[in-house]
């Protein structure tokens, strides 16, 4: 079975951009793929970030997963800090990273104009998020439209290495991207990508009440000033989340009543709202479970990190020979 690997960061609550870009794709990869998957703790200190509370955002992105349909049997579910495999090979991997590459990265640019003081690890994430991956020889990479091109990177990253180090036979495989139908969730303010970052979310265990609250003052399309204004739902961000929590038929009917201000936006609005509440009713049913079970969480993030890092120590004794250093006596 081909390796799957992706990772999430405990940067904020996994939100329906996660869910619908990259997680509900881990959850099908399970059955036909040996797959691992990451909550990569060490890239969100990238950015801003409240120590206080890392290690309970870890737990909790972790029963997101499980409750989203993670099953820790077949597929480990760890923590990045506790396999230190993972920052040794991006260190190694520095070797072969080209600086103009890691300038050129999308994501560098835009959260580096956010922040006055760039912090190196913001420039060097793509070279920890490669590290993840080829750690485990992983040949797919379930992920979101945004991390295309640190993917793109992590295999040019994986050519350099090979060239370099392994001309011969080649250790790491360069990793290809699955997408999902909804690979760019678009945030409620109707501007940028839905991130955690950004506060523009709807979080997967959100109660009913607060997506009301969250989507009612939600973007829509300008042109509907008011009621009476017809609409085109291609442009409305609230009618594309409609394609993926509402049945065709409201579909349908949803671009009929805004073309031609038939329903206002407010009555949208509601009937995505309880559509969404009702396809996260399980996720949140699971993960109130789990939260009042800490203990059981972190058992099993800790039988993941054992699994994943019998294989990292793999990876990494045939890379230490590779690049020429002195073994351990
Ligand atoms: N808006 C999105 N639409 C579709 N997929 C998305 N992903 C993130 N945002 C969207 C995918 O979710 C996976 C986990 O993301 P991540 O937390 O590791 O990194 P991210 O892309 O940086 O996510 P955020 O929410 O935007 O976090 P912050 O604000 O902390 O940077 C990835 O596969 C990602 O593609």
């Amino acid at each position: 079975m081909a390796r799957v690997f992706s990772g999430i960061q405990p940067s904020g609550e996994m939100h329906i951009g996660n869910w619908l870009g990259a997680i509900q794709n881990w959850v099908a990869l399970q059955d036909a793929h040996d797959a691992l998957y990451c909550i990569v703790d060490q890239h969100a200190i990238t950015g801003s970030y409240d120590p206080a509370s890392l290690a309970s955002r870890t737990r909790e992105m972790a029963i997101s997963l499980l409750a989203a349909g993670l099953d820790p049997e077949r597929s480990p579910l760890y923590v990045q800090s506790h396999v230190p495999e993972h920052t040794e090979l991006a260190w190694l991997l520095t070797s072969v990273t080209p600086l103009g590459e890691l300038e050129r990265m999308t994501q560098f640019k835009d959260k580096s104009q956010r922040t006055e003081s760039i912090p190196a690890g913001l420039l060097s994430y793509p070279i920890l998020m490669a590290a993840d991956i080829l750690l485990y020889r992983a040949e797919r990479v379930p992920v979101g439209d945004d991390q295309l091109q640190h993917l793109e990177l992590a295999r040019e990253i994986a050519r350099r290495w090979n060239a370099t180090f392994a001309s011969d036979a080649p250790v790491f495989p360069e990793p290809q991207p699955i997408l999902t139908t909804a690979s760019r969730i678009m945030g409620l303010d109707g501007e940028a990508k839905m991130s955690k970052s950004l506060g523009n979310t709807v979080g997967v265990t959100e109660s009913p009440e607060a997506i009301w609250q969250k989507l009612r003052p939600a973007k829509t399309d300008p042109a509907r000033q008011t009621k009476r204004d017809p609409g085109t739902p291609e442009i409305c961000n609230l009618y594309a989340l409609h394609r993926h929590f509402s049945p065709a038929e409201t579909v349908e009917h949803v671009a009929e009543q805004c073309r031609t201000a038939g329903w206002g936006c407010i009555d949208c609005k509601r009937v995505l709202s309880d559509n969404m509440a009702a396809a996260l009713a399980p996720i949140r049913e699971r993960s109130a479970e789990l939260t009042a079970s800490p203990e059981r969480v972190d058992a099993i993030l800790a039988d993941g990190a054992t699994r994943a890092r019998r294989l990292a120590q793999e990876t990494m004794l045939v890379v230490r020979e590779r690049m020429g250093f002195l073994r351990e006596g």
